[in-house]
Parts: structure tokens; sequence; C-alpha cells
């Protein structure tokens, strides 16, 4: 296996506080004792991550009233839980980038400074784990072993959260294991915050879902550590997911070289056997689930699954760009997964899944809006409340989510936990836009596409017909993800790419959310987005040409796969109109966004605005 570690693009030591926390094996003991000895649990427990401490876990959650095991003959070793409704969803405004310096966690970060931050945090932690056990899970990030992986270790009093990143990571001995003497290993603490003994010994009686009204969601990005406290859910306290491998891993990224991205990883298949491998970021709500479990209408191709969410992609030693996916379950929304949306996604959570805030079934199982057409007669809800389709609230949060297994999914490539990940053909930027960016375009070079990625954005509305509606940026699909500063790391994409060269994938940008004058959709979506992903891999192939515009290489209709769907020639204009007056307006909006970053914002992104003014302007 041959897999390059490049010399550190941007490190800078000079600056960095010093580690509190150790590497190595003595490191990570120490750090246990340390934090034991502020939070003072009852108990340790040291994670193994066996099967048998699967079944401990769920079954004392289900004995205590937190979890309610579902049907084991509709869903066997399945689960539900239901948070507390105050504690439902990732807490971006509790959110923070405790960097030393606030310029470098920018401005699209919440910033603390990190001697501050430690302190008001290690006051919340003093005792919050008092009555409690205290779990060690070590974990891995990247299949165990691999040269793109990366190990952490969790402490949390939630065994909620345990089972959660027992799904998510390779966790328990295995990943212990791998930290040798200096292995670096980032830290990251948990605690819901909701101590069963005070400081004067007066006890309380647990709640199925604890948390605490106060939460705080920190990073240190300059001594790689976690601090996550009053949350039990999703990516505020599966700390591997969003936490690691996003906010600090970029971190890492940035430092050595590589990229962290928010992410999904497909390998295509044509109809004559050649199969490339996509990366593509989306911002919430448009799809990417769906891209990543994609069944093609088109005959013959095939897309399979290597990853949902998150891609670490590093060069590696003939300088392509290799990816693995680092983590090992989905947490998916499940409202509006369904049969019809996607049915790879409903196979897959067969069994042996986490669900939680959907709605329960009379016979024990799970449902939730969108699953399936018609919702039954009577469920118990999201809050555990009775409910009937009359009712005026939605049987399943609107952010419920199954945790479930990777290797279940149908679609699943073979490749998805190789060790030495998969050579990465193109890069897809997604967002829901009705007018302005086309179907697809392919970028002119790499920094074109690293363009296309600063100015992601999605519509939160329809936009009025024919002009640019309210547009929130959404660089990368990275904005409350990056762990330091928006404009640095968009100058380290052009980094990367500068040492890539002519081996670096080619980038691409689409949007299935198109617009036509009469404001309904030009794009059926769903699986005939098979037909973009095969003129990608066409071009990939250097099989068909591409038209120039101001927006990028768009097709020809002729090298496109348009049979068996209602498209009319008036359509494929719209989809792939260049409006100059609509153009220059979001070029209005584009120096406003870059302009939010001051002077960081890289000149060759500054350089290619004013060219593309100068080229819409001579087409008025
Ligand atoms: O809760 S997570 O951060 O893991 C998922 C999401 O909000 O995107
Ligand atoms: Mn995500």
């Amino acid at each position: 296996m041959a897999i390059l570690s490049p010399s550190p693009l941007t490190a800078d030591d000079t600056t960095r506080p010093a580690r509190t926390v150790h590497p190595g094996r003595a490191g990570v003991a120490a750090w246990v004792t340390e934090v034991a000895a502020l939070t003072k649990p009852d108990r340790i427990h040291w994670c193994t991550g066996d099967a048998s401490e699967w079944d401990l876990l769920t079954g004392q959650l289900v004995a205590d009233g937190s979890l309610v095991r579902l049907d084991p003959g509709l869903r066997p070793n399945s689960f539900l839980a239901r948070s507390d409704p105050r504690d439902v969803a990732r807490v971006e405004e509790r959110t923070f980038i405790c960097s030393v310096d606030p310029d470098d966690a920018g401005p699209t970060n919440n910033w603390r400074e990190p001697s501050a931050m430690k302190a008001e945090l290690t006051d919340l932690f003093d005792g919050a784990m008092r009555g409690r056990t205290m779990y060690v899970v070590p974990f891995s990030m990247g299949p165990i072993g691999s040269p793109l992986a990366k190990l952490g270790v969790q402490i949390t009093d939630s065994p909620y959260a345990v089972i959660s990143m027992q799904i998510m990571t390779r966790m328990g001995t295995a990943a212990l294991d791998e930290i040798g003497p200096d292995t670096e290993w980032v830290p990251a603490l948990h605690s819901v915050g909701y101590p069963l003994v005070d400081a004067s010994g007066i006890a309380r009686a647990d709640v199925p879902w604890p948390s605490n009204a106060t939460k705080f969601i920190s990073h240190f990005p300059e001594t790689r550590e976690i601090w996550s406290y009053g949350s039990g859910y999703g990516g505020n306290s599966l700390l591997g997911k969003k936490c690691f491998a996003l906010r600090i891993a970029s971190v890492l990224a940035r430092d050595e070289g590589w990229l962290a991205e928010h992410m999904l990883l497909v390998k295509v298949t044509s109809p004559e056997g050649v199969s490339h491998n996509l990366a593509a970021a989306f911002p919430s709500a448009c799809g990417k689930t769906n891209f990543a479990m994609m069944r093609p209408t088109i005959p013959g191709w095939k897309v399979e699954t290597i990853g949902d969410d998150i891609a670490w992609l590093r060069p590696d030693a003939e300088g392509r760009l290799r990816a693995i996916n680092p983590e090992r379950g989905f947490f998916g929304v499940a409202p509006g997964t369904g049969d019809s949306t996607n049915p790879v996604a409903v196979a897959t959570i067969w069994g042996n899944t986490v669900f939680t805030n959907v709605a329960l079934t009379d016979d024990g199982d799970v449902w939730w809006e969108g699953l399936t057409d018609e919702a039954p007669e009577h469920l118990t809800d999201w809050r555990g409340d009775s409910w009937t389709p009359d009712s005026a609230t939605p049987a399943a949060h609107p952010n419920s989510r199954f945790t479930a297994p990777a290797d279940q999914c149908a679609t699943i490539a073979d490749e998805w936990d190789s060790p030495e990940g998969v050579v990465i053909d193109a890069i897809v930027f997604g967002g829901r836009r009705s007018t302005n960016i086309p179907l697809v375009a392919e970028s002119i070079d790499w920094a074109h596409g690293v363009y296309m990625g600063a100015t992601m954005s999605s519509e939160q509305t329809a936009a009025a017909e024919g002009t640019v509606g309210e547009l929130r940026h959404d660089p990368f699909a990275m904005l409350p993800f990056c762990g330091y500063n928006m404009a640095d790391y968009w100058a380290h994409w052009l980094e990367v790419g500068e040492q890539l060269g002519d081996r670096a994938p080619r980038i691409f940008q689409v949007n299935w959310f198109r617009k036509g004058a009469d404001g309904s959709y030009l794009w059926p979506g769903f699986g005939e987005n098979s037909r973009v992903v095969e003129w990608i891999a066409r071009r990939l192939e250097d099989e068909v040409a591409a038209l120039q515009t101001p927006a990028g290489r768009i097709p020809f209709e002729k090298d496109f796969s348009l049979e068996g769907i209602d498209l009319g020639p008036r359509d494929w204009q719209q989809l792939f109109e260049v409006d100059p007056i609509s153009w220059l307006h979001e070029s209005d909006l584009t120096t406003e966004h870059f302009a939010r970053f001051g002077d960081r914002v890289p000149r060759q992104l500054l350089s290619h605005l004013s060219l593309l003014r100068w080229d819409l302007a001579s087409r008025l």
C-alpha cells in the first residue's frame, strides 16, 4: 500500500498552546484518570465494542425505560429512543471553535478564547457524572490500521452515545490496540450534564433522556480536543462524526496536506464495466443520501455506496487523490425516506438499528412521514403520545433519525472499508437553486472548481421567477463544519489542487432543482440523476465534448441521455440557460459573500469573479 504522507502545507507550531492531553496509551490512561477526578462518576467502563457489550447496554437502556425494544420478528435487534423535546438536533449557536486567534475561527464560526472556555467547561464538568457510569470509548475513524484513519477516545456518561458510536465507528478494543506509545489520538469529552447526585450528596432519579439546558459543543483546534456538554443528540454527542471527522479533522487536514469533507462517496460503473469514484458535497435537504444510494434508471449503469456523509481525501504516492469514508454507519434523517424515494435505505435498516424520535406502531415497529404513502391508523408519536392521522402534529420529529451499520446497505461497494481507500475521479458540488445554476457543468480547471465550491448556495424558499431568490451560502456544504477560517480553507483547497496537478480529479457542479418559467421543476431528479452521472463519466473518459459558458462546461444535448423522460427542447434550454443579468446579480451577492472574509479570500477566487463579471457584461 503506497500512501504518501505529504509534507505539511501550513503547519506553524509556534503559536500553538501546549497539549495538556498526551499521545500514546499512557496519555489515554492519564486523561481517563484526570477526567474521572473532575467528573466524579461512580464507575468507569472501558468499552470493548463486542456484541455482549451491545446486549448489556441495550438491555440496561430498555430496563430503565430509555429505549423501547422493537418487535424482534419485525425489526430484530433494533430500538427506539425518544429524546427530551428540548434536545432534538445539533445546536449551531452553541457550537464553538476555540482557536487562540479569533480570526483563525473566521466569521462563520462562534469563537471563544480557549483558556476561558476550558475554565467555564471545567466548572460544568466538575461532578457532572456523579451517580453515573463513565464510559471510555476508543474509536477509529476509518478502517482500523488504514493509513488514512485517525484515532480518538470519547469519554461519555451516555450509554445511548456508546451504542450509537458502536454503529457509527470502529469502536472498542481493536481501536485502543492501535494506540501505541507515541500514537496521536483525539480526546473527545462528553457529558449530558445530568448528575444523579449533587455536590452535597443528595440523589435524584434519572430520566429517560438526560440533558441540560446549558449546552456547549466546543472544539480546540490547536490542541485537537473536543468538549461537549449538555446534549445527548446526534452530532452533539456522537463526537466521532461532525466534531472529529469534520471540525477537528479539517484542521488536521490543513496542517497535514489532505481534505476532510462533508461528502458522500459513490462508485459508478458503466455498462462497459468502466468504474469511476465520485465524491459529492450537498447542503442539507438536497438529496445527498438519495445520491449515495441512487438506483439508476438508465440501463446497465450501477451506482454503489461507499459513504453517505463524510469523506477524507488524501494525495497518495502516485499523486492521485484517495478517499475513505471514516464512518462505519449511517445516521440518516428518517422522514422522507420511503420505498418511492430511497428503497435502498429502507432495506438497510431491516435490523440492528437504533431509531431516535420516530413514531412507534401498535405492533412494535417504526413509522415516519414518507415511509409509506398512508399513515397507520394509530401510532405512538415521537413524544410518546397517542397519534392518529387526524393529529395536528407530525408523528415523527422532522430531525428523527436511524442509526444503522453501513455493511447492511444492499448497494454498498466492496471497497467501502478498504484501508487504502479509493481513487477519486470526480468531485461534485450541489445545491438547491431554482435559477442560474445549470443541471450540470464541469469546471474549467481546479481553481474554477474551488470557486464553484466556495460560492455554493441553496434557496430557503421558492424564488420569484427569473430572479435570484434568497440565497444562503454554504461553501462546500461545510458552513457549520469547518474548524477554521473558511477563506483559509479555500486557500488550502487551491494548494491541494496545485499539489495534485494534472492528476487532480475533475470538478463538476449539479443542480436538480432548477425551475422553468412556469415555476415547476424542470428535472425529474432521483434515479433520473443517473443521466447526469453518465455524462460526468463520459467526460472523464473523454468520450464527449462540452460547451464552454460562464457557468462552466455544459453538455451538448446530443451527448446526453434523454430517452424515456419527458423533456422538451425548451426545458433543456431552460435547464442550461445562463442569463447574464441574473448572473451579474448573483455575482454581486458573491462579492458580498467574499467581503465577509476580508483580505483572507484567495486571489484566484477574486480574479475568477472579476473575469466572470467581464464575460457576463460582454454578453448583455
Ligand atoms: O446530528 S448530526 O450532526 O450528526 C447530523 C446533521 O445534523 O447533519
Ligand atoms: Mn451531514
